[in-house]
């Protein structure tokens, strides 16, 4: 997610921040690149043009050129006008207080609401009960995926029947909720191609009779400035009171995600970021500008390692992701727990500095090389294991064989981890995850 994005900005700000003194002329020709980065990312060109004017106007006043750290005040004015943009704060789902709630997502057809009705059910169940509904009578399957899917999360489906009008079906749905106790009840629509009459008739009609707590619009990141148009009339012919954005993990350039809100008005809510079922994150304005500049995610770290490990192991890990003798056992638990979080490259790029870290990008095991990098330290004595500086190459043979890999495994091995335990020193070094979030980089 906003990768390419990220790294030309830490670029460009990594050169402002080296300077002592910056002229107006310096901030200019920075901002000239954020300019262009920001239209490589594919955000709305007059989005891109009143930000780049805002950030100017705020950064050339002598409070900011004449104070002691000039590079990092311009860095910190992008930073809040990129939260701004996004819509600050993040915005929750509004349920009211009828019972069930009906949420209703449209979009058109492959944006993929289907899959995100079922991931934003699973989601919701964690704390409401959770029915789901489809209006889609067009595709063949299309009930049949919601309801294979549904069965995945073990969330109530509401069964169609031989009925055929969307508007009934959802009427209906809402009813045997209603009946069954249910407190949501996300409805998936049809969609199509491109917007048509009919479409937006069959959408305006189901609004009306269900009148739902929320409307959100699906939109494919991978549609780039596409997605922004087509919300902009489903916003018009419709209403909707919020967005998510999906497909985040592809080659997206992430720029309709950061234009949305200005054009639309309307705030990203949630973003997919993946097929799988679990693969749909809240959207945290100040997180996600935090992370497009390098600024890492600490705080989405430990969000995604208490969903899925449990409170107390999470801080486990935090507390040795902290501590100063961070060893080879440590390491070897970090990569298991990690492993069971997700892709460890995510999850690295979220702690600050990391996403910085070339050494770390190729460094993702699968459960192959994980079992690789157990069998060797598990080969290593445990005078070795707490004091890797005593493993001179004889001791690389001996481990190697002992572990059925090679001495460049071991080697590598070692290489990485003495990298991580650096940038732990440096983490704790400076008084914690927290007191680094504080600092970094302003
Ligand atoms: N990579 C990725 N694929 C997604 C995401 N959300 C949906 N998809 C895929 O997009 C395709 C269309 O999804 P579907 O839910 O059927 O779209 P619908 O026509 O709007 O209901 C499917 O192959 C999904 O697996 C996402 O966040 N990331
Ligand atoms: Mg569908």
């Amino acid at each position: 997610m906003f990768e390419s994005l990220s790294e030309k900005l830490e670029g460009i700000f990594k050169k402002l921040k080296g300077r002592g003194v910056l002229s107006e002329e310096n901030v200019n020709a920075a901002l000239r690149e954020v300019r262009m980065a920001l239209l490589e990312a594919d955000v709305n060109f007059k989005v891109v043009k009143d930000f780049i004017e805002d950030v100017r106007q705020r950064a050339v006043g002598k409070d900011v050129l004449e104070s002691i750290t000039p590079g990092q005040q311009v860095v910190k004015i992008v930073h809040d006008r990129l939260v701004e943009l996004m819509g600050s704060t993040s915005a929750s789902i509004k349920f009211g207080s009828r019972i069930p709630a009906p949420i209703m997502l449209v979009g058109l057809q492959g944006c993929g609401k289907t899959t995100t009705a079922a991931k934003l059910a699973r989601l919701i169940s964690a704390e409401k009960r959770v029915y789901l509904v489809s209006a889609d009578v067009y595709r063949p399957a299309a009930m049949e995926q919601l309801a294979v899917l549904g069965r995945q999360i073990k969330a109530g489906v509401f069964d169609a029947g031989t009925l055929r009008d969307p508007v009934r079906i959802c009427v209906e749905a809402v009813e045997q909720a209603r009946k069954d106790g249910y407190e949501v009840v996300i409805i998936d629509t049809a969609g199509r191609l491109h917007i048509d009459d009919l479409l937006m008739e069959e959408l305006r009609k189901i609004k009306e009779k269900v009148s739902p707590a929320e409307i959100l619009y699906v939109a494919d990141a991978m549609t780039g400035q596409d997605a922004v148009n087509v919300g902009t009339k489903f916003n018009e012919l419709i209403g909707i009171d919020g967005v998510i954005m999906t497909k985040m993990d592809g080659d997206a350039r992430g720029g309709a995600a950061l234009s949305l809100k200005a054009v639309v008005g309307k705030p990203v809510k949630f973003v997919g970021i993946g097929e799988k079922i679990d693969a749909l994150e809240v959207f945290h304005p100040e997180r996600m500008a935090s992370r497009i500049l390098g600024m890492g995610d600490i705080l989405s770290l430990v969000e995604k390692a208490q969903a899925t490990i449990d409170e107390k192991t999470a801080r486990e890990m935090q507390q040795s992701l902290r501590k100063s003798d961070f060893s080879l056992e440590d390491f070897r638990n970090q990569l298991k727990q990690i492993k069971k979080m997700g892709s460890l490259k995510d999850i690295l790029g979220m702690i600050p500095g990391m996403g910085k870290m070339k050494a770390l990008k190729g460094m993702e095991p699968d459960d192959g090389e994980l079992i690789k990098i157990s069998a060797i330290i598990d080969s290593m004595t445990k005078k070795e294991r707490l004091n890797y500086l005593i493993i001179d190459g004889r001791r690389r043979k001996r481990i190697a064989l002992g572990s059925g890999t090679t001495v460049q495994d071991v080697n590598r091995l070692l290489k990485n981890y003495i990298d991580i335990r650096k940038m732990m020193k440096k983490i704790s070094s400076k008084g914690g995850v927290k007191s680094l979030m504080r600092n970094f980089p302003f």
